[in-house]
């Protein structure tokens, strides 16, 4: 068996049997209670879902496994001379819960290099598309079109015992990963370049390689492309998309089908759509005032135009969050980032400026539950400083990253054999009868 794999399995065996203990003696212990105010607020806080790669504190944010993102720069492989994480790290940590050597990340590496040719026919399948095709929906047609391969379609038509199933998935997801960067930066060049794919060098890592195929060959553009994909990585299992590719892969699709899915889920305004809407949004705000970068905002135009917003019956795209109750680790990480690396921008002012107005004007309005900033509110703004204009396609940034997280979570789901999705729903009649009758 290869070497990742007998890792996996090693920890698989032990949860597996955990489980097993679990719906032996356990089964009908109560995790949670649901109310009517659950189940008209989108589940929001119950405990319904198991995920074992990542953990998110409302107070300290991600935990991947057992470590805060801080910490991982510390524990995690990085390139020699580097700062950043190696995705790879990411991806192996996610799936066994502990940090490799720095051997197993160039494993996986190269790995994922073997994996990475696209079938052509994804290619075409993403051509055929009207010009008119948003990125993100080019990149959810690309992984699709990428099933043809799925190993564990093939074999579980041809018969599959349940407690082999991972096997073939851990296939589907390694080779769905090594590719999501050259369909990715095919979408790139093809929709904002000179049309010319760019092949992948076999001696850079992953998250360089994402950087060189979209036609960035330069270390500061690495390391942003690593901690970009670092930070973005995962954010446990019940977020959008990583709720929608559980689910609908606990039908048993395939990982293609179930990731393409996350990503429709991922194009929302509400979810990953909101690091191109917060670029678009500031745009905006600069276009209102009349302002360009040499003739930046002032403190009271950025207050009454989020102000406005509100008014307006709109979100401030980027602040808020479903489950977290302070500022993002993620927002504060990209921060620090652009402390370092970054002179003068204008727009990332503007992003510092809007920290210091929007969580008040929130907070004064009363009705947002967190009125800090989430991974969103800055991301767009160091891909817009290094040279990536077209913000349409930053969803497509945030969703190859998020596939090791995600990916991880698919391959652990088959493991695990958890079971097809199906909560119960009920009429609204039934909810009126029911509250009519507990009182
Ligand atoms: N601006 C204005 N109003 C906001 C707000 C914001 N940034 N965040 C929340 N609110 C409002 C909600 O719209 C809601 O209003 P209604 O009662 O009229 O529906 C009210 O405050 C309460 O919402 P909440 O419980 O605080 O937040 P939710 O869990 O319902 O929603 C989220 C969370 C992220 C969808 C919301 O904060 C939001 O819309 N933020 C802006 C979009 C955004 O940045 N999304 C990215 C999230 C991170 C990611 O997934 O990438």
């Amino acid at each position: 068996m290869d070497y990742i794999k007998q890792r996996f399995f090693e920890k698989g065996t032990v949860a597996r049997a955990q489980i097993a203990e679990l719906l032996s003696k356990s089964k009908d212990l109560i995790v949670d209670e649901v109310t009517v105010g659950n189940v008209l607020g989108g589940m929001r806080g119950v405990t319904s879902l198991l995920t074992l790669t990542s953990k998110l504190d409302p107070h300290e944010g991600i935990r991947y496994r057992d470590y805060k993102l801080r910490d991982l720069y510390a524990h995690l492989p990085r390139k020699k001379g580097g700062s950043e994480p190696l995705a790879e790290g990411v991806f192996y940590l996610l799936l066994t819960g502990d940090i490799p050597t720095s051997e197993e990340v160039e494993y996986i590496r190269q790995d994922w290099v073997q994996r990475s040719e696209v079938p052509p026919h994804v290619f075409k399948a993403i051509d055929a598309l009207p010009s008119t095709s948003k990125p993100m929906t080019r990149f959810a047609t690309g992984i699709l079109a990428a099933a043809t391969q799925s190993q564990f379609q093939k074999k579980h038509r041809s018969g599959l015992r349940k407690e082999d199933y991972w096997d073939s998935t851990y296939e589907d997801v390694m080779n769905m990963l090594a590719q999501l960067p050259v369909i990715a930066s095919y979408i790139y060049r093809t929709e904002f370049c000179d049309g010319n794919p760019i092949a992948l060098d076999p001696d850079l890592d992953w998250s360089a390689n994402f950087a060189h195929m979209m036609g960035f060959n330069d270390e500061e553009m690495y390391r942003l492309f690593r901690m970009y994909m670092f930070i973005h990585a995962d954010h446990e299992g019940g977020n959008v998309s990583a709720h929608t590719s559980h689910l609908v892969s606990s039908a048993l699709s395939n990982p293609f089908y179930s990731y393409a899915a996350g990503m429709i889920g991922l194009a929302g305004p509400l979810h990953g759509y909101a690091n191109q809407e917060v670029i678009r949004w500031i745009n905006d705000m600069y276009k209102h005032y009349n302002k360009t970068i040499d003739n930046p905002l002032t403190l009271e135009e950025v207050t009454s135009f989020v102000n406005q917003t509100l008014d307006e019956g709109k979100v401030i795209p980027g602040y808020g969050h479903a489950v977290l109750r302070a500022t993002d680790p993620r927002f504060t990480t990209q921060l620090e980032f652009a402390e370092k690396h970054i002179d003068n921008d204008s727009m990332i002012e503007t992003v510092k400026m809007l920290f210091q107005v929007v969580p008040e004007v929130l907070q004064e309005r009363g009705k947002a539950k967190n009125p800090w900033p989430n991974v969103d509110a800055i991301s767009g703004s160091l891909l817009l400083h290094y040279g990536i204009k077209d913000y349409i396609f930053y969803t497509v940034m945030f969703g190859v990253s998020r596939a090791l997280g995600v990916g991880t979570q698919n391959i652990w789901d088959r493991f695990l054999g958890m079971s097809i999705e199906r909560p119960n729903s009920q009429t609204l009649d039934w909810f009126m009868d029911f509250v009519k009758e507990a009182k």
